[in-house]
């Protein structure tokens, strides 16, 4: 039989269809893979001994408080690991005044991550440590500044380690990790001084109200204060209940869900006046704050809060694992 020309054009169409078919299979295939992949990404394992080791390094300089040498070289160190890890740094330099009017130098730091990601998760840390110890047992130390290994050194040693692997392996979303300086340099306690507000937090007051991006906003931030000492109990802390509750509370799921509910109480904790205020507030996103909270101190915090047991045997990988890990599931299930 002669083919027409209607016939070799219905015969290509035939082929084209089966060709499209084809096509069409492979297509739906990949698309179901890419599908896949941003459902669930696996979570990295976060390793205590690397954040103990952060930990360690940061203490090893000395207080790091503003204006000191101490200080400038942890500074150069905490940018330098950002770097090492991957991460878009920017170190924000102000000039912030203390409560007592000394002008502080203050740097935060910041590494960025995914920049071409418009969907933001910001994870913070304050970096600097008090320069008093004004909760110290002999009134004689209490003029002089403390290790941080908890207060201060915690919170951004789990945050290097959380940067180490997501240079490993990125999540869905863009992540910026901020760590404020000027946080602890808050008006003492152990001297009479008529009230002040808000003399703590300085950096993350600074950075609230000149952002490192003009109009920065995340989806939501998470602060980690005093994250690494035995037996830390995590409440429900009020201001970030008040902020964002349906994220402190899954937050707070995932902990439990991964075996953690031992450090994460799923009780009302207090009011505290930490960074995540600031971001909030000047910011408009919701920040919330995973601080150890002891409801039968009179402070509110453990015994060892701005004394000089603020050292490394305050620190314990078991609760920077539960911290670490639940944060980084957090962040990796995002998309
Ligand atoms: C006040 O004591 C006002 N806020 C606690 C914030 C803080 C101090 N975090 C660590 N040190
Ligand atoms: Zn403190």
């Amino acid at each position: 039989m002669q083919m027409t020309l209607k016939h070799i054009t219905a015969g290509s169409a035939i082929l084209a269809s089966l060709l499209f078919f084809s096509c069409d299979f492979k297509q739906s295939g990949s698309t179901s893979t890419q599908t896949q992949s941003k459902q669930q990404l696996p979570t990295p394992v976060f390793n205590a001994d690397s954040a103990y080791h952060y930990i360690d390094t940061q203490v090893a300089f000395g207080p790091r408080v503003p204006n000191t040498a101490e200080h400038a070289a942890c500074a150069k160190y905490l940018a330098g690991e950002l770097k090492r890890f991957g991460a878009d740094v920017i170190v924000q330099e102000a000039d912030v005044v203390a409560y007592d009017n000394t002008v502080l130098k203050a740097k935060n730091i910041i590494g960025q991550y995914n920049l071409d990601k418009k969907k933001r998760v910001m994870l913070c840390a304050h970096w600097d440590t008090r320069p008093f110890a004004d909760y110290d047992k002999d009134p004689e130390k209490r003029n002089t500044p403390i290790d941080g290994a908890n207060d201060g050194a915690s919170g951004v040693g789990v945050l290097l380690e959380i940067a180490r692997q997501i240079q490993k392996s990125q999540p869905n979303i863009g992540i910026d990790i901020i760590f404020f300086d000027a946080e602890d340099y808050g008006q003492p306690a152990h001297i009479n001084l008529p009230e002040k507000q808000h003399t703590w937090a300085l950096g993350s007051q600074y950075w609230g109200k000149n952002p490192h991006t003009p109009n920065y906003r995340a989806q939501y931030g998470i602060l980690l204060d005093m994250v690494g000492a035995p037996d830390a109990y995590f409440y429900y802390e009020q201001h970030s209940m008040n902020y964002d509750p349906g994220l402190v509370r899954y937050v707070w799921d995932i902990a439990h869900e991964l075996g953690y509910g031992y450090h994460f109480k799923k009780d009302n904790g207090g009011w505290i006046t930490d960074d995540h205020v600031y971001v909030t507030e000047y910011r408009n996103f919701p920040c919330i704050d995973i601080i150890q909270y002891s409801p039968d101190a009179q402070h509110g915090f453990g015994d060892y809060w701005h004394t000089h047991d603020d050292t490394m045997d305050n620190i314990n990988k078991g609760t920077l694992k539960a911290v670490g890990q639940t944060v980084l599931e957090v962040i990796y299930r995002e998309d």
